[in-house]
């Protein structure tokens, strides 16, 4: 039986169910700290998660939904303002605990820790939101349980490049073939199987739900606990409704079989 020697985690929609009432909460408060109307209702941020990473979602607002807006003649450095007093804001409400891991995620942690399988992150977000998030849904030092946490700026093109998978695989001296990723979008599955990662779990969310995972492995609606089991969307669930290393290791060796 083989195993993944890691699991590589993204975070936004993935740990946490962070966009909807987390970034997007943060972006508002940013924008109305800034004396901008700006108000990205549920709907249209659904729309503006097309791009990933938070400066480059502003220039996108901007570009598609805001074009008659006076721009200021430093326009990088007026959005990249913005985007820092909208981490501040997201920090703030990270540590007030604003939102808590997806079911599962720490059940599947532990075990992987426990059992020495390696963990990872890959990730658009700033590194900070990262931090914050882990500081406040997981004991003191959780963020030293991933080996190596790729976020944000580290990489040129954000997801859905395969950038920031690439570069976490080559800090871990692994290859795409020894891991699995985890994911809640189409631009994540993208960005892990470009990256040569065949072995991905998609755990959706209301705003990835009905995307293209044609290139996942499994699409679950959560990594499930035994008192709320995890359902497929697409291919098989858990026979208890728990993601844990044993159907994880399932999973690996059927495709093993399959190649
Ligand atoms: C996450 C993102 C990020 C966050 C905002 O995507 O797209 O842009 O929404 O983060 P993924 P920043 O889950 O695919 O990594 O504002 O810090 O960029
Ligand atoms: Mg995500």
């Amino acid at each position: 039986m083989y195993r993944p020697q890691a699991l590589i985690f993204d975070v936004d929609g993935t740990l946490a169910d962070t966009e909807r009432d987390g970034h997007r909460v943060a972006f508002n408060r940013a924008f109305g700290e800034a004396g901008l109307d700006w108000d990205w209702s549920v709907d249209l941020y659904g729309r503006l998660l097309n791009v990933t990473g938070g400066k480059e979602r502003i220039q996108y607002f901007l570009d598609e939904f805001h074009r008659s807006f006076r721009r200021p003649e430093d326009l990088n450095g007026f959005i990249a303002d913005l985007h820092r007093s909208k981490t501040r804001h997201y920090m703030r409400m990270m540590a007030e605990g604003a939102i808590p891991l997806r079911p599962g995620v720490r059940r599947l942690l532990e075990e992987a820790r426990a059992a020495g399988v390696r963990l990872a992150i890959a990730t658009t977000t700033t590194p900070e939101n990262v931090t914050a998030l882990i500081g406040s849904t997981l004991p003191a030092g959780a963020a030293g349980w991933f080996e190596v946490i790729g976020a944000g700026d580290i990489v040129e093109r954000k997801k859905p490049a395969p950038d920031i998978y690439s570069w976490v695989l080559q800090q871990m001296g692994l290859k795409p073939r020894e891991v699995m990723a985890f994911e809640d979008s189409a631009h994540g599955v993208t960005a892990a199987h470009q990256a040569g990662i065949s072995q991905i779990v998609v755990t959706v969310n209301d705003y990835t739900r009905s995307q293209d995972f044609a290139d996942a492995t499994v699409v679950l609606d959560h990594l499930g606990e035994r008192a709320s089991p995890a359902k497929a969307l697409a291919g098989e669930a858990p026979q208890d409704g728990v993601v844990n290393l044993s159907y994880l290791e399932t999973l690996f060796n059927a495709e093993r079989i399959a190649v």
